[in-house]
Order: C-alpha cells, then sequence, then structure tokens
C-alpha cells in the first residue's frame, strides 16, 4: 500500500470530529464468506435479487430457508479475520466513529465489536411472520418451525430483503451521524444497494471526506476522495497502525 495515501487516511480519520464506518461483504471474503457480487456469489444460479425478496419467500419459502440453512452452515465454519479485528481496534481509537455493517454474519460482533450496527439484520435471528418475536436460531430452520412464543408459522430470517425498509431507529442513528459526520472510511462494498449506497453520498454532499478500501478500482455511484485498494485484512491493520503513529500511542 503507498504510505502517502495511507498517511492522507489517517490523518484524516485522526482529525475527524464525527466519522462513520460502513462494512459490505467484502470484509468478510477472507474469512472464507462469499461475496454477493463476485465470482462466488451465486447460489444454485440464483442471486442475493432472485432469493432475498419478499416475493420470493412468499412464493417458495423452503427454498429461500434451504438458502439461509446453507449460509449459516458455511458462516458457522468462518473465523472473524484481520480486517474485522482491526475495526476493534479502530474502534477504540475513535470513540466518536458509528460502526455499521451491512452484513448478516455477525463476524464483527465475534471480533469483539459490540457496538456495531447490523442494518441488514442478522443471519442467526428469525422473525415470526404473526407476532413479530425475535429468536436466535443457529440450527436449520423450514417453513414449518413453529415460533415459540404465539405458535405461528413461518418464521422467516431478521435480515432486510429488497422492498423492505431498514428498521427506523436504525435508520436515524445512521443518519443523525451523517448529517454531522466529516468523514466516511467504506470497506468493502460494491456501493450498489441502497441506501447504504448514499451514505458517502451524503457526507461528500457536506463536504466531508470519503475513505474507501476495496480490492477493486474505484467504481459504484459515489465519488471518493482518498482510494486504498488491496485486501481488507492487509490494508485496515496498516491503516491502524498509521493512525496510532498519527495519535502517538504505541
Ligand atoms: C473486497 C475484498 C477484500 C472483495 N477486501 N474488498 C435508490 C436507487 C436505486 C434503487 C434503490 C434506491 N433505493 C432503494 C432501492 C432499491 C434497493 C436497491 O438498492 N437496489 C439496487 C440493486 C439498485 N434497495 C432496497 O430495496 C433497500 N430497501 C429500501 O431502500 O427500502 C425503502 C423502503 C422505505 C420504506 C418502506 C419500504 C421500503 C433494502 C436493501 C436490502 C439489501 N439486502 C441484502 C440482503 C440482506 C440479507 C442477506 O444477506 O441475505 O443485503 S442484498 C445484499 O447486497 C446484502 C448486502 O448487504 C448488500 C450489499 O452488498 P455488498 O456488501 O456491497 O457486497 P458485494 O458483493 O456487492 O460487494 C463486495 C465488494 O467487496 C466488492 O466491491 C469487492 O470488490 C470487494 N471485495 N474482497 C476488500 N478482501
Amino acid at each position: 500500500m503507498e504510505n502517502a495515501s495511507l498517511n492522507e487516511a489517517a490523518k484524516c480519520l485522526a482529525a475527524a470530529q464525527q466519522l462513520l464506518f460502513l462494512s459490505g461483504a467484502g470484509i468478510s471474503a477472507e474469512s472464507g464468506v462469499p461475496t454477493f457480487r463476485g465470482k462466488d456469489g451465486l447460489w444454485r444460479n440464483y442471486r442475493a435479487e432472485d432469493l432475498a425478496t419478499p416475493e420470493a419467500f412468499a412464493r417458495n419459502p423452503a427454498l429461500v430457508w434451504e438458502w439461509y440453512n446453507w449460509r449459516k452452515a458455511l458462516v458457522a465454519q468462518c473465523q472473524p479475520n484481520a480486517a474485522h479485528f482491526a475495526v476493534v481496534e479502530l474502534a477504540k481509537l475513535l470513540p466518536h466513529c458509528l460502526f455499521v455493517t451491512q452484513n448478516v454474519d455477525g463476524l464483527h460482533r465475534a471480533a469483539g465489536l459490540d457496538n456495531v450496527l447490523e442494518m441488514h439484520g442478522n443471519l442467526y435471528r428469525t422473525r415470526c411472520t404473526v407476532c413479530g418475536a425475535l429468536e436466535e436460531k443457529r440450527e436449520d430452520v423450514t417453513p414449518e418451525v413453529r415460533c415459540t412464543h404465539c405458535g405461528g408459522v413461518p418464521l422467516r430470517p431478521d435480515v432486510v430483503w429488497f422492498g423492505e425498509a431498514i428498521p427506523p431507529t436504525t435508520l436515524k442513528t445512521i443518519y443523525d451521524k451523517l448529517s454531522v459526520a466529516d468523514a466516511i472510511l467504506v470497506v468493502g462494498t460494491s456501493g450498489t444497494v441502497y441506501p447504504a449506497a448514499g451514505f458517502a453520498v451524503e457526507v461528500r454532499r457536506r463536504g466531508g471526506t470519503v475513505i474507501e478500501i476495496n480490492t477493486e478500482s474505484p467504481h459504484g455511484h459515489y465519488p471518493r476522495d482518498i482510494f486504498l485498494q488491496g485486501k481488507a485484512g492487509t490494508v485496515l491493520p496498516q491503516l491502524v497502525a498509521q493512525l496510532k503513529s498519527q495519535l502517538q500511542i504505541a
């Protein structure tokens, strides 16, 4: 990684009074979790856009649950990587930063980042379609599994599908931060899915700085001020080290 860009990014993070961190599937790629739009992003030739919708679940809940059970089993074998641990370090160095992830894999929490907002939900939580009760379920789920609170069926994954709203309190917390943020650090997302894809645009619109880490050269729908090309598991630890030297922390 080019030292000048790392240095510039660390300086910007150190100077920012208000910050937002946003991660996407790329941060978990080195843990072995397939990204959505990468080469391993298809499951039985289905794209996320085919299965992650309320219409797909209404049409064929068994198929949608098969996809989620497969992903739950896959993620259960994965461990947080160096990028997830670097984010925990960032949280200690930048207490005024709001940490947001689009990922449903729970790997930020598994690394020790307790206060992360999982804006698209969590793979291991179900929501009852009858009474709305939330439950943690690590085992396989089928449409016949009943809610332990009301006995209703079916349970659905507690995630945000296309066409559904992000929980309003989560979105308000994010937009409150965006309305004052001097900078945003975006890691491992294609920037194609809204509303998350609009966060950097909002920071930029207010004159803040957009820092991005991605393996692919700039793409998506928003401008970047500082682009750090490389794997999150390599670049984020380097950024943390640089930030520590800026903040004069051993
Ligand atoms: C690495 C790396 C390494 C690889 N290191 N990098 C405005 C304009 C146009 C459309 C819309 C709009 N507003 C809303 C929409 C519609 C829609 C949308 O955005 N559609 C687009 C496809 C155009 N959005 C919605 O429907 C959202 N809802 C909404 O806005 O509701 C409004 C509403 C209000 C009131 C009432 C009702 C409605 C909801 C979107 C929910 C998205 N859900 C999913 C599934 C979650 C559950 C699950 O996981 O099953 O979220 S879709 C999927 O995409 C998942 C992800 O979180 C999301 C983003 O993907 P991500 O993370 O960017 O992954 P990839 O694979 O795309 O990219 C990986 C990146 O990593 C790549 O860039 C690689 O290069 C990089 N990488 N290895 C660093 N080692």
